[in-house]
């Protein structure tokens, strides 16, 4: 059977870098407290780009690189919580900008696991036969919906964006994939709240339009689920942890890390870490980490790697993919 595999992949964050001192003069926090609790050294935050412009920027870096021209691209598909618009879709902006004229554009909402949902379905779309060449971005300017008087939230998060181009491959790619959510456990995490409100009715309490979390309960979670997930994916395809390069984790905090490769036994080397200077920029992590791995030279082909995203919704998946 046909395989998806990923052509290129590329990043764009904005440039402007804010460090935890910096923020120490907005809100009441330290470097050591940030850095301590999270591994967050600074972030990268907007000067004014939206989602959009960032995931341009991405999509005309994966053109150049792979030599593929707009006409091509048979799908885009955008992973964001944060959205110039909810409508029309970044993904359809994206299209527009780099006249993709032949291609269908939309995003999809799964927060920090948006890229993983995203490609796996760019994966489907490809494995149908039906469609050639997609590009998959994951992107936030997160920095427009946190609460920059919140001291426990405002810190975590930074702006950025990540993505591939995939086409059919006969060998490797995507191997295999454990997609999940719980939706129970949604308002744990919640963002940019819309209550009815019309002629016939008025809500009963404000929207919080920001970023809030219930960051114990979304703790919790991710250290039960993410070991589980990536057990799920070697079990899946019978490959053993050995073979495994990398495990390219959402960069959502290192001590979630830290924890997770503990209970799975695995040494904390065989994890990509940047969380240091991007801070939390949910479904762009993966994709900026693969970015970035890509340009050092850590992704050689035949290399297999498990990319694991988790976070609100809730939201998890992991999937398997051979360079
Ligand atoms: C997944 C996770 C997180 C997350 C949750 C908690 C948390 C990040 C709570 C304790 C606090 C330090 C920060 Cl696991 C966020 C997302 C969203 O992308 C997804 N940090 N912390 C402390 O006091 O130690």
């Amino acid at each position: 059977m046909l395989n998806t595999g990923i052509r290129a992949v590329d990043h764009y964050a904005p440039e402007k870098i804010v460090t935890n001192d910096d923020l120490s003069q907005i809100v009441d926090t330290s470097d050591e407290w940030i850095y301590t609790r999270t591994g967050i050294k600074q972030r990268h935050l907007s000067t004014g780009e939206d989602t959009s412009q960032l995931c341009i920027e991405v999509a005309k870096r994966l053109l150049e690189k792979s030599g593929t021209s707009p006409e091509e691209i048979d799908l885009i598909i955008v992973g964001t919580i944060s959205p110039d618009y909810a409508t029309p879709s970044t993904a359809c902006l994206v299209q527009g900008a780099i006249g993709a004229v032949n291609a269908f554009a939309f995003d999809i909402s799964a927060a920090c696991s948006g890229f993983v949902y995203a490609l796996s379905i760019a994966d489907k779309f490809i494995k149908s036969g039906g469609y050639k060449k997609a590009i998959v971005i994951g992107a936030e300017t997160l920095s427009k919906i946190v609460d920059w008087k919140d001291r426990s939230t405002c810190v975590l998060f930074g702006d950025g964006a990540g993505g591939v181009i995939v086409e059919p491959v006969d060998k490797g790619g995507i191997l295999a994939e454990d997609m999940h959510s719980k939706g129970e456990d949604g308002l744990k995490m919640t963002g940019n709240e819309r209550k009815p409100e019309n002629m016939l009715c008025t809500p009963e309490s404000e929207n919080n339009p920001y970023l809030v979390m219930d960051g114990r309960a979304i703790f919790n979670f991710a250290t039960k689920v993410v070991p589980h997930s990536v057990n799920e994916i070697i079990e899946k395809s019978g490959i053993s942890m050995d073979d495994v390069k990398y495990i390219v984790p959402h960069q959502a905090n290192s001590r979630i890390i830290d924890i997770v490769a503990r209970k799975l036994n695995v040494p904390i080397e065989k994890f990509y870490l940047n969380i240091n200077e991007y801070a939390n920029t949910s479904a762009a992590s993966i994709p900026i980490a693969l970015g970035e791995m890509s340009e050092k030279g850590l992704l050689k082909k035949g290399d297999k790697i498990i990319v694991t995203g988790f976070g609100a919704g809730l939201t998890w998946g992991s999937m398997l993919i051979e360079w």
